[in-house]
């Protein structure tokens, strides 16, 4: 009776819902960090960009904060991660690129949590090798993962799943929440391997959206005129570098046909193995809807000048791109739905991000890697209706290094000193609060697949500053409000003399501060 009692008593005084038992003796908030990979903010509705609709996500927005200028240390899968779960950037955490070792034996803040009593899960994708350290849970993707009938390794074990990834990885985070100790706080990362290349949607959405035209972005043609030879030598173009069948869907026989080349030499062996992995049955559907796509373009092909090709390629891209997306919002609104239906919704902060940004066609590419704005930025919506008020918006500096103490802060644990983010839970709750003024980024994986040469650099509110290095020693320095595109480097122009030595003087102090240095970038040369 006594504890009934403390129930109604609870449900009265808190008004907008109702608090299971567990919570009102643990008031430590649950996690729920939901990260994409190559979640692009252009492709969700509530970043304005008009290209899709995401429903779910944008709950999130109109339910709690929406960062702007979120950014990334370091623009790649597996280095973000690192970043996510460490704190630190990656010259600290040793994880520069995904090639690196990840050395799960140092700290953390899964690790952290689980010491404060928190249950932990890993469920989705990591791509880092061993398994992950600070999780009781963990349901893992070998590297990229699949899309269809993805094997996991689950605590160790490798598994074949039947269905597709993206729907499982959703079924598996909420199966987990549903088992959990309910005495216990817990915090799981729902880590989508969509919308990662190679662009496969579920059977579910491939009619509709391969029915869809997108609005070509205005730097679709770019010619890079204004920049220097880092985003000229890049190999990231719709058009030059993307593979036919891996990526186009142009089945290899048709290519041989249209005297399609291979970019990259496992492009053919990357569609048969993609699509390999259906069933006879969702083979079926898969072909009744790109068949009929394959025939018009093998009957226009002959006829298409490259502008065209690259057009055609665009629309074919952003199709598939969009179709992956729209099942990780479904997935959103399902674990909404059931946060709610549990009584959770109250005390759980969801977080919604993506490893990095990802260009959806702006100056003719796709990939991210580089330090320019639609790279840098990644989503980044924050739900937890007990401090953070709803539907406001947020310009601040916040990067993925900061995900590790803002969720140490807000679980009530120490946040060691060495971590080199900061809390953000008082920025989220719109309470006054200092504010980095510059971000950080360092990128390394050169050479390597999209040519990406080596740079780092400091982004403020207004301007940017980036030095690419190793096998070219250049400088670009952007006026973001002037040139929102990124399309004329202003290094040399006497117009940005005082910006240029303020902005030069704030990468050399920025660099001091995280302990980075000329000695960091000369450790990752490799010796011929
Ligand atoms: C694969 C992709 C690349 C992508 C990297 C890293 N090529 O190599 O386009 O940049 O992954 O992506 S593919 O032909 O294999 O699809 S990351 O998100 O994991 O860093
Ligand atoms: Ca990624």
């Amino acid at each position: 009776h006594y504890i009934r009692f403390l129930y109604l008593v609870s449900m009265l005084s808190c008004g907008s819902g109702f608090l299971g038992n567990a919570q009102q003796k643990n008031p430590k908030p649950n996690i729920v960090y939901i990260m994409s990979d190559d979640h692009a903010y252009q492709a969700i509705s509530a970043y304005g960009h008009g290209l899709n609709q995401t429903p779910h996500i944008d709950r999130l927005a109109q339910e709690g904060l929406k960062f702007t200028r979120a950014t990334v240390t370091n623009s790649l899968c597996a280095p973000s991660r690192a970043v996510l779960l460490t704190g630190k950037h990656s010259f600290v955490n040793g994880k520069i690129d995904n090639m690196a070792k990840f050395d799960w034996n140092q700290d953390n803040f899964a690790k952290m949590l689980q010491k404060h009593g928190y249950q932990t899960a890993l469920i989705g994708k990591i791509h880092m090798d061993g398994l992950p350290q600070g999780f009781d849970h963990s349901a893992v993707l070998i590297d990229q993962g699949e899309y269809y009938n993805p094997n996991f390794v689950i605590n160790g074990h490798k598994q074949q799943l039947t269905g597709y990834v993206t729907d499982l990885t959703t079924d598996m985070v909420i199966d987990w929440i549903d088992k959990r100790d309910s005495e216990k706080p817990f915090c799981v990362l729902y880590h989508q391997k969509a919308p990662h290349r190679e662009w496969l949607p579920a059977l579910r959405h491939i009619q509709s959206y391969t029915a869809t035209t997108y609005p070509e972005p205005a730097t679709l043609f770019d010619d890079f005129q204004g920049r220097g030879t880092a985003a000229k030598s890049a190999e990231m173009n719709i058009l030059n570098h993307m593979n036919w069948a891996g990526d186009s869907k142009v089945p290899p026989p048709l290519m041989d046909e249209l005297g399609l080349k291979e970019y990259m030499k496992w492009d053919k062996a990357a569609y048969t193995n993609n699509l390999g992995r259906m069933t006879e049955e969702e083979r079926k559907s898969w072909d009744a809807v790109y068949n009929p796509i394959m025939e018009t373009f093998k009957a226009q092909y002959p006829n298409m000048t490259s502008r065209e090709l690259l057009q055609w390629r665009y629309q074919r891209y952003m199709q598939d791109y969009m179709g992956t997306v729209a099942a990780v919002d479904e997935g959103v609104g399902k674990l909404l739905d059931y946060l709610k239906a549990n009584g959770l919704e109250e005390n759980t902060i969801v977080i919604y991000t993506s490893d990095q940004g990802f260009y959806l066609g702006e100056h003719g590419w796709f990939d991210k890697r580089f330090m320019y704005e639609e790279s840098l930025r990644t989503p980044l919506l924050i739900r937890y209706p007990k401090e953070i008020p709803a539907g406001k918006t947020s310009n601040a500096l916040v990067q993925n290094l900061d995900f590790a103490p803002t969720l140490l802060d807000f679980a009530g644990v120490e946040i060691p000193a060495d971590i080199q983010g900061e809390s953000f839970r008082t920025l989220a709750a719109g309470k006054d609060s200092l504010w980095r003024d510059a971000v950080y980024y360092t990128y390394y994986e050169y050479p390597s697949i999209h040519m990406v040469k080596r740079h780092y650099g400091i982004r403020t509110d207004r301007y940017k500053l980036i030095h690419f290095y190793y096998d070219v020693d250049e400088w670009e320095l952007y006026d973001l409000e002037k040139d929102p595109n990124e399309l004329s480097n202003v290094y040399e122009d006497p117009d940005y003399a005082a910006i240029k030595k303020h902005m030069t003087k704030k990468l050399q102090d920025v660099r001091k501060k995280y302990k980075d240095s000329g000695q960091n970038d000369a450790r990752y040369i490799p010796v011929e």
